[in-house]
Parts: structure tokens; C-alpha cells; sequence
């Protein structure tokens, strides 16, 4: 199969369970695919679907709608055409579009809005509309107005064409004549719809002005222009399930969705020249090897051909929701490119394999799991398998603590490391025992203690013996540990004291805790010798015995980490994730307006760590599952008097690693 025409894209996003899976397959449905097979059970990511709508190709990206796999839509967002935002239109569930309207915004991406489920819905789609608004800088336009029998929605009105349809189950809509009781709504929302355009365009606003009368023609033309440069949104209604609405949608694609060219000159990209594409997602797919999601923003690729230094073996394109084997590719094709062994996501693949474009950072992890294989032979394979997932899954990262010794994975929530660890489990067989990561702890002292410590053995021949006097000392938070050698007049010869200094850093790894010891200072101050016995040996068990005697004379003390969290959130509940934070023993530094996310604070606080597990879960449940945060290690603080109990009594099961 060959196929070098050029082709358009749209992402479908929106919450979970508004419909946008069910969209798509109306949608591919109509364009005549074959039926999807592999229903539901493909994973969790973003699902690639091909069509060809009225002889024209589009690949639709239908993106997950959990907020954990939120990074998918902007990956979608950086490469698509053109992008339909699904939603609800309950007005009381419009607050869930708000990240993606956000990121429709950062991505600068053209898109309308597709209301869905409208068949149960007998509220006014004004309120919807009016609350979708709410979350959006871009204009919205409602493009249809409901024809209504009694409370229910049975048709509509174009209200760019000023024609009206009645939905028949099964089958296309039928026009039909506008019903008389229709015309002062539909007179309502045209008159809207021309004056939002009129905002944008001075010679379309003169006419209004003059009262000249608009030709449909020329509506249609001002709407596209403005729908494709991404100035105005376009609200659409349906019900997905029911098939109604669809072939507006369709043809709202067709007509109003930017072309490639346009989509290249909007990344910056001149439209004319050799093939430049860049990679939105990469699979690892079992025997098929690595497969880089790649989109054409301009030229055409073909088989053998090479990019950026490597050969391009395997072009395959979506049809229907199937990889299909092709020989070669045109502009705003979504491809599949096989064994790019060094191509990570977010590369560009070019002919001269300098040109780079922007790609969306991933979002900061907010959920941590330990991980530990059953069997310690697969402790490589573990490894291995993680690495493969976290290439294709730029959300998770996987973090070897030197402290705790433990693997664990940084994730986006539950769902997203369950999904991780359903992976493991089936695709690599990897036998995992999971559990909350521990708490890097450390301790330290609070007052200065002096020891004396004498090692002395005669056994046979050669004996053993150093003598010292240590002090050790607190030092301010931060500041590390410290030797300082007192000796004077050769109590110990020079060479032995490298040993007492590097004994008394490796003992303090271990306080009475079971953790390092922090910020201390050891004194050597004064000590004995036996020109025979003496070794480097003995003074580092001299110097061991002194400190351990020490330390719990030394007001010893258990040391929690802090983070610094910033908590962003709709405002509306701010006051949530102060009784959030205060019941994990947080601190709040305050809260302010989060600049340039409208009616959304952000709440800084001081947290322990030990506080954290499960912090976004209990945030989420809270925040209709919006809220978020960053975080990063701010400080050691003195640990609450229970905490230290509780830790100490076991400290004697914990392994020095
Ligand atoms: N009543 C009604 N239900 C719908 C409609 N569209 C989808 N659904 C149902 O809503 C649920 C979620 O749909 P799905 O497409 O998986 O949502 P997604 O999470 O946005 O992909 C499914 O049970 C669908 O059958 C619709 O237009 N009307
Ligand atoms: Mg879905």
C-alpha cells in the first residue's frame, strides 16, 4: 500500500467517561472502518485510530481521561491537527475540563468543543456553555441550537447554516423544516455567533455595523478561518452512544480543522522541504521490538529511507484500529516507525537530524511505591523491564535510593503504578512484592559527650592496642561532619590518624537509631600507643568503641526530612488542603492566586515526609480529583518525641546497608 496524500489529525480529549472512546468509534463508524476488535483492553494509553472521512485521511488519537495519564493528551496536543474537547453537559462537571483546557492553551492548538450525552441531558446548554467558558480564554461560539421535544434534545439547528435537523436512531438526521418556535433561539445564538466572529475580523465587523446582511458563504469562510487559526472555539452537541451529531462533527473536521501546512507554520516549521517529523510516543511491543509513534509535519517518508542517521525499516499506519504496513508516508501522516533504537520521545527525525522542537515536560511525580522482586535472580530483568517502560512512559521515573537500598517507582497516582505493575507482571513475568517506601531518616546529637576507649589484645605473637580520647559535638543543621585532630606531642604517631578519622565517620553511619548520623563533630583529643601493637586496625576499633559509648550520652535525637510542597488546586477548596495538610502534620507558608490558572490558588506548605503516602490520593478526593503538587526536599527538623519511640524500637531489625 502506498499512500502519500496528505492527511490530518485530532485529538480527542476530555475526563474520564465523557464519552470520547465511544466518540471515536462513532466517528470511525461513519467513515466506514472496519469494526474495532480489540475493544477496551489495549492498554492505557492514548489508541491511534485511522480513517478516511469522504475521501480525505485523518488518524484520530483518542487520549485516556485520567488525570494520571494527563501527560498522553499533551503529547497529542503537541502533534495533532486539531483537537475536539469532549465534556459533559451537566454544568456541575465543567470544572474537569479545566487542565485540559489549560493544556489546549499551552499547546496553542486550534479545537472545538464537542458537548456529549446529550440524550439523558434536559438542562440548557447555555449554562454548560457558560460554565465551559468559565475555563477558558478562548471564545466559544455554540454552533448548533437543541430543538427540544418537551425536555428532550431531538434535533438541531445549524445555526451557521440555518438549517434543521431531527436525529433518527440508526440513521442519518433528516432535515427538516425550522420549526417556527426555534427562530428566536436560533436568532439568539446567530447573532452571537456573528458577533464573535465580528470581534475578530474589522470588515466582517463593518458589515454588521451597516447592517449588512452576511452571505452564508461567507460566514462559513470567516468561521473556518477563525476555527483553524485557533481564535474561536466552535461548541458542538451530541450523544455519542446514540450516534447523533456525529456527522456535524465530521464535517465541522473537515472543514474547520487547519491543514498540515498550517499546523507546520504554527510550530514554526516552513512547510516546504525535506521530511521532518517528530516522535510523540514510543512502545516497547514484545516480539514487534520498539516502535516510535512518529508525526510528519512536512515532506514524505519512505521505506529505507534515513533520518537523522537512522534507516526508517517499517512505516505503518493506523486504519481503522489496526497498524497496517505501508511503503511511504506524506505530510500530517501519524506513522509508526520501527527499531529507531536510540530515538527517544520528543525527537525530531529530520534529514540533516539538527532541527529540535519543543516537546511538553512530563508532570512531577506525586506517588511512590517500593518494589522488590520474590526472587532475587530476576533482579535483572527487573531492571531491564523498568528501563523499557520508563522510555515509553516519560511519567514514571525509577529511583535507586542509596539510603533505604530500595527500588521505588515515582508515578502520577495508583492506577498509573498499578498499570506499571500490571506490565511487570504480564508482559515481562516479573514476581513482585510492593510496600510504602521508607522514610530516609536520619539522627543526630544535641549536646557534646567525651569517651575514652582502650583496644588491647594479647594473642600468642603479636597483640593489638590503641588508646583514644574522642569528643563529639553537635554542629548546625546542614553543616556535616567535621574531624578534628588535637593530638599534640605524638600521643599517636601521624600515620594512625587518618584510621581514627575515617573509623569515626563509617560508625556514625549507624547511630542508636539504626540511621547516619548528621552534622557532628569528632575531637580526637588525646590517646596512646604501643610502637609494636599499634596498627591502623586497632585505632579504627578503638575509635568504634568510643563513639558508639558516646552517642547515646550525646542527647541523640531523630532527624525527619521536609518537603516544601506547592499544592495547586481550584479555589474552591483550598480550605480542604489546609485540613489535609494540618491532619499530616504539615505547616502552611500561606496560599495565593496560581498566576495564570483563573480561580485556582496554590498552597505552599512545610510537610514531613513520612507524611506524604497517599497525600494526592486523600488530595484528589478532595478536589474532584484536580488538585496536584510539586514538591522537593526542603530540610531536616527535630522529630516528634512518638516518632523517635517508634523508630528506635525498630531500629535493631533495620540492616546497615
Ligand atoms: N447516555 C450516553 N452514554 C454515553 C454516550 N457516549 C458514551 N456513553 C457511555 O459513557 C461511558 C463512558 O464512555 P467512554 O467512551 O468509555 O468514555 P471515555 O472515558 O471518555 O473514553 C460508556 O458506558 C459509554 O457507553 C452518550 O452519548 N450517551
Ligand atoms: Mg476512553
Amino acid at each position: 500500500m502506498s499512500d502519500v496524500s496528505v492527511s490530518r489529525s485530532c485529538a480527542l480529549i476530555g475526563p474520564f467517561g465523557v464519552g470520547k472512546t465511544t466518540l471515536a468509534e462513532a466517528l470511525l463508524s461513519l467513515a466506514g472502518a472496519p469494526p474495532r476488535r480489540a475493544k477496551g483492553g489495549r492498554g492505557v494509553g492514548m489508541q491511534v485510530l485511522g480513517a478516511t472521512y469522504l475521501g480525505e485521511n485523518w488518524t484520530l488519537l483518542d487520549c485516556p481521561g485520567s488525570i494520571e495519564f494527563f501527560h498522553e493528551t499533551e503529547a497529542a496536543l503537541a502533534v495533532a491537527d486539531f483537537a475536539v474537547l469532549v465534556s459533559d453537559p451537566d454544568p456541575a462537571r465543567a470544572l474537569a475540563t479545566a487542565p485540559h483546557f489549560r493544556a489546549l492553551a499551552e499547546a496553542g492548538i486550534p479545537f472545538l468543543v464537542f458537548i456529549n450525552r446529550i440524550d439523558g441531558f434536559t438542562g440548557r446548554l447555555r449554562d454548560t456553555l457558560a460554565a465551559l467558558q468559565a475555563q477558558s480564554t478562548r471564545p466559544m461560539v455554540l454552533r448548533e441550537v437543541p430543538i427540544r421535544a418537551g425536555e428532550r434534545i431531538t434535533g438541531y439547528v445549524d445555526v451557521a447554516s440555518e438549517r434543521a435537523w431531527h436525529y433518527r436512531p440508526g440513521e442519518p438526521s433528516e432535515l427538516i423544516t425550522m420549526p417556527s418556535e426555534i427562530a428566536p433561539r436560533k436568532h439568539e445564538a446567530r447573532t452571537s455567533l456573528l458577533e464573535t466572529l465580528a470581534d475578530h475580523d474589522d470588515v466582517f465587523l463593518e458589515k454588521l455595523l451597516e447592517d449588512v446582511v452576511p452571505s452564508s458563504a461567507e460566514v462559513f469562510e470567516q468561521l473556518r478561518r477563525d476555527q483553524a487559526a485557533g481564535i474561536i472555539a466552535e461548541v458542538l452537541f451530541g450523544a455519542a452512544e446514540h450516534r447523533q451529531g456525529i456527522r456535524r462533527l465530521w464535517k465541522a473536521l473537515r472543514h474547520d480543522a487547519p491543514s498540515p501546512a498550517e499546523t507546520a507554520r504554527r510550530h514554526g516549521i516552513e512547510p516546504e522541504g525535506e521530511a521532518l517529523a517528530q516522535i510523540f510516543k514510543t512502545i516497547h511491543a514484545g516480539h514487534a521490538g520498539k516502535l516510535s509513534l512518529a508525526r510528519l509535519f512536512r515532506g514524505e517518508i519512505r521505506d529505507g529511507m534515513t533520518l537523522s542517521g537512522m534507516r526508517l525499516g517499517g512505516i505503518q499506519r493506523a486504519i481503522g484500529d489496526e497498524m497496517q504496513k505501508v511503503t511511504e508516508a506524506g505530510p500530517g501522516a501519524l506513522v509508526a516507525l520501527g527499531r529507531l533504537e536510540s530515538a527517544l520521545t520528543g525527537a525530531v527525525l529530520s534529514a540533516d537530524g539538527a532541527t529540535a522542537l519543543p516537546w511538553p515536560m512530563p508532570p512531577p511525580p506525586v506517588h511512590a511505591l517500593a518494589i522488590a522482586t520474590e526472587d532475587r535472580k530476576d533482579d535483572v530483568k527487573l531492571s531491564s523491564a523498568l528501563q523499557k517502560i520508563a522510555e515509553e512512559d516519560p511519567t514514571l521515573t525509577v529511583e535507586h535510593n542509596l539510603e533505604t537500598g530500595e527500588t521505588v517507582l515515582h508515578g502520577q497516582g495508583e492506577i498509573h503504578l498499578n498499570a506499571v505493575l500490571d506490565r511487570l507482571a504480564k508482559a515481562y513475568n516479573l514476581r513482585l512484592a510492593t510496600h510504602r517506601p521508607q522514610v530516609a531518616f536520619k539522627e543526630t546529637i544535641r549536646r557534646e559527650a567525651r569517651r575514652h576507649a582502650r583496644f588491647k589484645r594479647q594473642t600468642g605473637g603479636h597483640g593489638q592496642f590503641a588508646d583514644v580520647t574522642l569528643e563529639i559535638a553537635p554542629r548546625g543543621r546542614g553543616e556535616g561532619f567535621l574531624f578534628i585532630d588535637k593530638i599534640v606531642g605524638g600521643a599517636i604517631p601521624r600515620q594512625f590518624i587518618p584510621a581514627v578519622a575515617e573509623a569515626a565517620e563509617a560508625t556514625l553511619q549507624k547511630g542508636i537509631f539504626g540511621y547516619p548520623v548528621v552534622d557532628t563533630a569528632v575531637t580526637l583529643v588525646d590517646g596512646g600507643f604501643h610502637t609494636v601493637d599499634s596498627s591502623d586496625m586497632a585505632f579504627k576499633t578503638a575509635t568504634r568503641m568510643a563513639i558508639q559509648e558516646a552517642l547515646p550520652e550525646a542527647d541523640p535525637v531523630l532527624l525527619e526530612p521536609i518537603d516544601h510542597l506547592a499544592i495547586a488546586l481550584p479555589n474552591d477548596f483550598t480550605s480542604s488542603a489546609q485540613r489535609i495538610l494540618s491532619s499530616r502534620r504539615g505547616r502552611i507558608l500561606g496560599y495565593a492566586e496560581k498566576p495564570g490558572w483563573p480561580g485556582w490558588d496554590e498552597v505552599e506548605a512545610l510537610l514531613p515526609q513520612a507524611e506524604l503516602h497517599g497525600l494526592i490520593i486523600e488530595l484528589r478526593s478532595q478536589t474532584q480529583g484536580l488538585g496536584t503538587y510539586r514538591r522537593h526536599f526542603d530540610h531536616l527538623a527535630e522529630a516528634p518525641a512518638g516518632l523517635a519511640e517508634k523508630f528506635a524500637a525498630s531500629s535493631g531489625r533495620r540492616e546497615n546497608k
